[in-house]
């Protein structure tokens, strides 16, 4: 473990130098304040795990960016106590936000998003980007955190997509919509319908008698050998979209990707879908049991089910994956439509669903 002593003005002065040198997953074991000659003076003592793929300082901003630390040993236990760190560094540093000095529309746009369920993290960044400039909307720091890319063809080209995520959440739903959408789209479409855990999953018959109805192909996997299979005939179809089991908690993404032989998919999207009903701390555990390199954006689910959003904003903030879409309603005929921001600051700020009725 690399351990260093930080001094500086204030307590953010000191913490940029320790992200600066250290990077994210720093650990700060001991903060004291020091008056020399007559000004105060800030010191911390910060740990650094060297172990930790990517603590060179350079660690890469979105967790979902190394996937070899998803099988670290302990690393689990190392994200629960930098997550109670990053809250006690919250809570000191929440006195430094002087809503004063804000315009009373930032202030009154910033004490909305923490009632939303923001994070306090998410907050203060908004809170220092609005404080350098007076004229500045809280529109535009949420946009640097929270990317959008529409999942349509134009923007996703790729033949593979896959949904994952928790039990439950919707992928089937989400997963029937998308070939509909594309059937209607293209209707000359070859598209394949692919349930890759036929053992466990629940949605088969509703796959299959959809796919039957709308004249795409239905394959199941429930092994590695049944997916190469399916892989090595990948020219066959335009569009192959898999349906994936929810995980067991001691089940990440990854050694599901490996053991199912999706992993030698080449070329393939999967979108994790996630809903704003779950709190912060599941929204947490989630982001990390499906960090994955080939999960490429967030498409939010039952937001008509949901009572405040703020979770997305929070979940798009720590991983830097775009929202591609979003979901409300439940059966078929219901909503998906490709993320735009200005559909998630409408649900946002007035909870207003992407097919406009008011929730
Ligand atoms: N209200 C509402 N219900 C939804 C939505 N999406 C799905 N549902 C309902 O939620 C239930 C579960 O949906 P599925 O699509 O089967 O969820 P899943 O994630 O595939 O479930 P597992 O495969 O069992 O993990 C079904 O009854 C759906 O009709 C939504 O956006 N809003
Ligand atoms: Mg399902």
């Amino acid at each position: 473990m690399q351990v260093k002593t930080y001094r500086g003005a204030n307590s953010e002065e000191v913490i940029r130098q320790i992200k600066a040198e250290l990077g994210p997953e720093a650990v700060i074991l001991d903060t004291k304040t020091h008056r020399n000659n007559g000004s105060s003076c800030c010191e911390m003592t910060a740990a650094l795990e060297e172990s930790v793929p990517g603590n060179n300082g350079t660690a890469a901003s979105s967790p979902f960016g190394d996937a070899a630390a998803n099988s670290m040993p302990g690393w689990g236990q190392w994200h629960q106590e930098w997550n109670a760190i990053k809250e006690h560094l919250g809570a000191l540093l929440r006195p430094q936000m002087d809503l004063s000095r804000l315009v009373p529309r930032q202030r009154l746009a910033l004490e909305y998003l923490e009632r939303e369920g923001v994070s306090l993290e998410v907050v203060l960044e908004i809170f220092r980007s609005l404080s350098e400039d007076p004229d500045s909307s809280v529109l535009a720091p949420l946009e640097r955190m929270l990317g959008v890319k529409p999942l349509n063809s134009k923007k996703w080209p790729g033949k593979m997509h896959g949904v994952v995520g928790p039990h439950g959440v919707g992928k089937t739903s989400v997963l029937l919509r998308m070939a509909m959408r594309l059937r209607k789209e293209q209707p000359g479409l070859s598209i394949c319908l692919v349930n890759a855990d036929s053992r466990r999953s629940q949605g088969k018959l509703v796959l299959k008698h959809y796919a039957d109805l709308s004249d795409i192909t239905y394959r199941e996997t429930s092994d590695p050998e049944d997916m190469a299979r399916l892989l090595a005939e990948t020219d066959k179809y335009d569009a192959i979209l898999f349906d994936l089991p929810g995980l067991g908690r001691d089940m990440p993404l990854e050694r599901f990707l490996s053991t199912s032989g999706l992993d030698q998919a080449k070329g393939l999207h999967l979108h994790l879908a996630l809903s704003p009903q779950y709190s912060q701390e599941q929204l947490r555990a989630f982001l990390r049991q499906y960090r994955s390199p080939l999960v490429c954006s967030l498409i939010w689910t039952k937001l008509d089910e949901a009572f405040n959003y703020g979770g997305m904003v929070n979940a798009a903030q720590a991983t830097g994956l775009p929202t591609s879409a979003l979901s409300c309603g439940p059966g078929l005929t219901a909503t998906l439509v490709p993320a735009k921001h200005s559909l998630v600051w409408r649900l946002l700020f007035k909870h207003q669903l992407p097919d406009g009725e008011l929730s």
